[in-house]
């Protein structure tokens, strides 16, 4: 009897000692809040996972090949001959270099798929819309549409009678419509926005052979590459990994975000609140989770719609909240000020709250253990998307088709509301919230630097050549469970405003910086040295610009390109002082952000780990000779300081190469003279 009690206390003590740290956690204290809470009811969350499950030491480094069932084949970590040549390889004989690449390369496969597959989607609701086939969604920004209507040569006058006429915004876009839907299944020629790159990059491409012919074709072929057997180059590969890359940034994405602005509208400035504490207790709390905005738009109408709302006063409830989560959040935001209610990691704890009546995913970043967290609570898990259904749980699947959206949506929102008096947990809600101005799409931060009624990008580069702007850092990517919480993502962001460089931003690091108030114009004033501070105090801006959702990283490549044009800071991406990293990341689709970053001469770093350690030749072919090739090159820095120090440094070596380090230098004197002179 004693020693089974013996066994208790010890199973006891066991799971203490399991017990993480909330603080150690996350440095978000609605996050912390909640970590305690799940402890408090018995949940376990990733957070609890991450403790007790290690990472593969072999997978880790990238040296473990399973491409054929003759493995895997788990290269050790060093073998070496008398001469110290390494001479590591798997049954076949295939290298680190090659099982390292192949590893990498099948990542920006994956990736650039799930960007791309997205914009597909996006594409059929695009022409169903211009055919008028559902009536749900309009071509919302006319403009927008005859501009990118210029990229794929479709005209947007008629002749009629020999005089010409403005054509009817619908059949062009029918024509649009078309051209870029036959953007994945093309097989020979160029992707049509390659030639928006300036025109230093295009060429640098066409010269390298690395110009995407069509989307899913580059996507195929890097299957096919690292398939057993064929390419055993890692330099080759990562050819073809730049292509899929850039088919993903230059395309698959870019295409994605221009017909969601098509459709939905351009982002310009709006308010938004951010974090947990956008729930509410007495109202029916729906989050929607995952990427596409195709579902989202439709549950904003549907959620305001008075039948709806009288619906839930029949329930007792005082209103509908609905919230993002991921980058669905990012997108219903930037065009709606709808709130969010958190990044990645915060995806089970909004659960945790106990107020969440449903949760609707689509697709990408939906951890499966949403269903069984669902399953402690009272919340409705509801899948959408045929391409992502889950079989744990009570998950409940309502197919969403564009051809009667709003009929889908309402049915979905009923469904909250129905499960509204369901509630059975306590239920607590962090009192976390901020407020923060969002919406920075290229072509706002056009009209906004530009101050004039005609907007342009010269301002801004004027500010960075005359050094008040040291340079633009672009900080993105995800939570990863294997790092604290947003805190690399904030220290980054910190650190470079401190230094005078702008930040441009999306994804999960966007959210991190709002629920930390770095994305309000009075930020500038707290986080930012003086030079930074006076641009966005005079033009009345945040100094960390949210550009949007991952897909919107193609809005950076645009305002890049758009800075390049502008003038007097070089003719290419690569001159320009500018930095990117992902200080957290941890999906696939990153590594393809990555990719078509480095590819179009970005000079880009990543924190946690790359997967690349196994193979030092690879490692340094990214890390060094990538530069050679692009102008842009990829880094692995885990500490947050020293990325920052690292995108700086090289932002300084650029001015330097410009010939504007000496500007900067004086402005700083001018500072520090008119300081003095405050002080007197
Ligand atoms: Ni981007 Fe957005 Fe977040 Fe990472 Fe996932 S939500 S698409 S992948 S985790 S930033
Ligand atoms: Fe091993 Fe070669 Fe098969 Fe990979 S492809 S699992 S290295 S035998």
């Amino acid at each position: 009897m004693a020693s089974e009690e013996a066994k208790e206390t010890l199973k006891v003590v066991e799971k203490e000692k399991k017990k993480i740290k909330p603080e150690e956690k996350s440095v978000d204290p609605a996050t912390i809040q909640m970590l305690y809470k799940a402890q408090q009811d018995g949940v376990e969350t990733i957070f609890d996972r991450a403790e007790t499950m290690k990472p593969c030491n072999i997978g880790i480094q990238g040296t473990c090949c399973k491409m054929c069932a003759q493995g895997p084949c788990r290269l050790p970590l060093t073998k070496k001959d008398m001469e110290g040549k390494d001479t590591r390889m798997g049954l076949c004989g295939a290298t680190p270099e090659t099982i390292a690449a192949r590893n990498f390369a099948r990542m920006i496969a994956a990736g650039a798929a799930a960007h791309s597959d997205h914009g597909r989607g996006v594409a059929e609701v695009f022409l169903a819309a211009s055919r008028k086939e559902s009536e749900d969604y309009k071509i919302k920004d006319e403009n927008k549409l005859k501009e990118i209507a210029g990229d794929f040569g479709v005209s947007t006058t008629v002749l009629v009678d020999g005089e010409e006429k403005d054509r009817d915004i619908y059949d062009i876009a029918v024509e649009v419509g078309e051209k870029i839907l036959g953007e994945w299944g093309k097989q020979e020629g160029e992707i049509y926005y390659a030639k928006r790159a300036p025109k230093a990059r295009y060429e640098l491409w066409k010269k390298l052979d690395v110009i995407p012919r069509g989307i899913d074709r580059e996507i195929v072929e890097i299957m096919h590459r690292t398939h057993m057997g064929v390419d055993q180059d890692y330099e080759n590969l990562m050819k073809q990994g730049s292509r899929a890359a850039l088919a993903d940034g230059w395309a698959g994405s870019m295409m994605a975000t221009d017909m969601q602005d098509v459709l939905f509208g351009t982002p310009y400035p709006i308010h938004g609140e951010i974090n947990l504490g956008v729930l509410k207790k007495d109202h029916v709390n729906i989050i929607v989770h995952g990427h596409e905005p195709l579902l989202s738009e439709m549950i904003v109408v549907a959620s305001q719609d008075p039948e709806m709302l009288q619906y839930a006063a029949t329930k007792g409830a005082k209103g509908i909240v609905l919230a993002g989560m991921c980058c669905t959040a990012n997108e219903i935001l930037v065009r709606h000020g709808m709130p969010i209610a958190g990044n990645y990691l915060q995806q089970e704890l909004a659960l945790i709250t106990g107020a969440v009546d449903a949760m609707v995913v689509d697709v990408q970043c939906i951890m499966e253990n949403l269903a069984n967290i669902a399953q402690c609570y009272h919340t409705k898990l509801i899948t959408t998307n045929t391409r992502c259904k889950i079989a744990s749980g009570d998950t409940i699947h309502i197919q969403f088709d564009e051809h009667h959206a709003l009929e889908d949506a309402k049915r979905i929102v009923k469904t909250a509301i129905d499960n509204f008096p369901n509630r059975k947990a306590e239920v607590l809600i962090p009192k976390e919230k901020e407020m923060m101005v969002v919406g920075f799409s290229y072509e706002a931060i056009n009209y906004h630097l530009g101050g004039t009624f005609r907007g342009s990008y010269t301002p801004l580069n004027d500010n960075i050549i005359n050094g008040r702007i040291r340079g633009i850092g672009g900080v993105v990517g995800c939570n990863n469970a294997r790092t604290m919480h947003d805190s690399a993502h904030l220290i980054v962001v910190k650190e470079l405003l401190k230094n005078d460089v702008i930040v441009l931003t999306t994804g999960c690091n966007a959210m991190a910086c709002g629920k930390a108030g770095l994305l309000t114009p009075e930020a500038a004033r707290i986080y930012c040295g003086p030079g930074l501070a006076e641009v966005c105090e005079t033009v009345g801006i945040p100094p960390v610009l949210h550009m949007g959702s991952c897909v919107d990283n193609s809005r950076i490549l645009m305002a890049a390109t758009e800075v390049v044009k502008a003038g007097g800071l070089g003719n290419d991406i690569s001159d320009l002082p500018a930095a990117g990293c992902a200080p957290e990341w941890m999906s696939e689709k990153a590594i393809s952000i990555g990719q078509y970053f480095v590819a179009s001469g970005v000079y880009t770093l990543f924190g946690v780990n790359l997967q690349v350690e196994g193979s030092p030749v690879f490692k340094d072919y990214l890390f060094n000779g990538m530069e050679k090739v692009f102008g842009g090159k990829w880094d692995l820095v885990e500490d947050p300081y020293e990325m920052a120090r690292k995108m700086i440094a090289h932002i300084d070596a650029k001015r330097k190469a410009l010939g504007i380090d000496k500007a900067r230098e004086r402005v700083l004197m001018d500072m520090a003279d008119r300081q003095k002179l405050e002080a007197a």
